[in-house]
């Protein structure tokens, strides 16, 4: 017995990009018969000839088109694509969308010659953005904010994970991650909240970082617990040093939250693999990751997170090792981490095509990167991530050949439509 009913939207006609790393497990729910054509597999797991029936908001089944052409059916709904491509949702598995003002003029300053150094004496860089987010009410920061996620949306972002960090007091702190939640509740998107006190020292603190970690273990972290998933840290010569990484993790693991890394950006301090070994989903950044800390990573399971954009607007040389990432199988995730101050991005898809001329990522690893490297990276690839019965019907509907197009080219979003849940978004 099979599990159609008649009351599914049925999404068939696409060339479909199921992400799935074993495409030849997948499949027909009428015959039992694998959906993959082996002649056709790729790296992409790609599906022709195959219908996808959506209800409830997930994957109900995958069933080959000419079987289902052969039976009496009819459905809710049929989406025809028409040769389109059909992927999985990206996901933007590492955001700070959430901020007051902007940073333009501190950009303009460094290239008149300011050295970052001098405009964080003047009060300008993370602190500059922390005294407008606490300025900004929760409407403004809703309303700025909600500008950027659609803006990730229409280029077919279905999943975004959302740091706070720049309010640096439990009230603001708060207010940011109820504006992460509010996001998700109002726009078509699924928002995990990731918890970053431990992003800059508050001005309150100067001079006492031990003492803000105190803050943040004894405060912020047990009164954030309903708001967020996951606590981050940003572990740099700038920000804090591992043995206050440490602190921060240990409390968050009393409340079982995930964690996750700002690592090895600017140099080695040996985070990734301290949070790694700490059970850390994922270390994001990795530029200065050595070899050693790729085998940590491989062992425990913890995803990478590149940062591309990051690496492009601070003009930085050194690249993260990909070859040894992928000599110790880690998976690797590809996100935008916009944010005012070190990447102001809002297109995930050039990331991807960063990732590739910048990285040296192969369009498949990218791809990978923005769709079931990112779920792992939030721990949600039982949900999402990839085309697969059971999971979030979250797809995004592409005019062009092949995922590679997707990421070669730059600008001219080519979006046929973006649906969550089963359901068109207005995109
Ligand atoms: N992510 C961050 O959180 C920091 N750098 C990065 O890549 C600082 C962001 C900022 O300057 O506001
Ligand atoms: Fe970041």
């Amino acid at each position: 017995m099979n599990s159609i009913s008649g009351n599914e939207v049925v999404f068939r006609g696409f060339r479909i990009a199921t992400m799935e790393p074993n495409p030849a497990g997948l499949k027909c729910e009428l015959s039992n018969a694998s959906l993959c054509d082996l002649a056709d597999q790729t790296d992409y797991g790609m599906l022709n000839g195959t219908a996808i029936g959506v209800e409830g908001g997930k994957i109900k089944w995958l069933a080959l088109e000419r079987e289902l052409d052969q039976t009496e059916l009819t459905f809710a709904q049929t989406v025809d694509g028409a040769g389109k491509l059909l992927a999985p949702g990206f996901i933007d598995c590492h955001s700070h969308l959430v901020f007051g003002g902007n940073r333009a003029s501190e950009w303009e300053q460094r290239l008149n010659g300011s050295s970052y150094q001098e405009i964080a004496k003047q009060g300008g860089g993370i602190l500059s953005t922390v005294s407008a987010t606490r300025a900004a009410t929760e409407e403004q920061l809703f309303q700025s904010a909600a500008k950027r996620i659609d803006s990730l949306l229409r280029e077919g972002v279905t999943t975004v994970e959302i740091k706070s960090g720049y309010g640096l007091d439990l009230d603001s702190e708060l207010k940011m991650l109820r504006v992460a939640n509010r996001l998700g509740a109002e726009f078509p998107v699924c928002v995990e909240a990731t918890l970053l006190a431990a992003h800059a020292v508050a001005p309150e603190f100067k001079g006492n970082p031990d003492g803000f970690i105190q803050y943040v273990c004894d405060t912020i972290i047990p009164q954030s617990v309903e708001f967020c998933s996951a606590v981050d840290a940003f572990c740099e010569t700038i920000a804090f040093d591992l043995a206050q990484t440490k602190l921060v993790f240990e409390r968050a693991k009393q409340f079982e939250l995930n964690i996750k890394i700002h690592a090895e950006q600017l140099s080695h301090s040996g985070a990734a693999a301290l949070a790694a070994n700490m059970g850390a989903i994922s270390a994001d950044h990795l530029e200065y990751l050595s070899e050693q800390d790729c085998v940590t990573l491989g062992r425990q399971g913890t995803v990478a997170t590149l940062l591309p954009g990051a690496f492009y607007c601070l003009n930085e040389k050194q690249k993260p090792p990909v070859a040894a990432l992928r000599e110790n199988q880690v998976p690797i995730a590809i996100a935008t981490d916009s944010n005012p101050g070190s990447s102001p991005v809002l297109s995930l898809l050039l990331m991807g095509n960063m990732a590739c001329n910048l990285f040296g990522l192969t369009p498949s690893e990218a791809f990978a990167g923005m769709t079931i490297n990112a779920a792992k990276a939030l721990r949600l690839d039982h949900k999402i991530g990839s085309i697969k019965k059971g999971k979030q019907a979250d797809f995004a509907t592409w005019n062009v050949n092949s995922p590679a197009e997707l990421v070669y080219s730059i600008g001219g979003n080519p979006s046929a439509g973006v649906y969550k849940f089963g359901k068109r978004t207005h995109f």
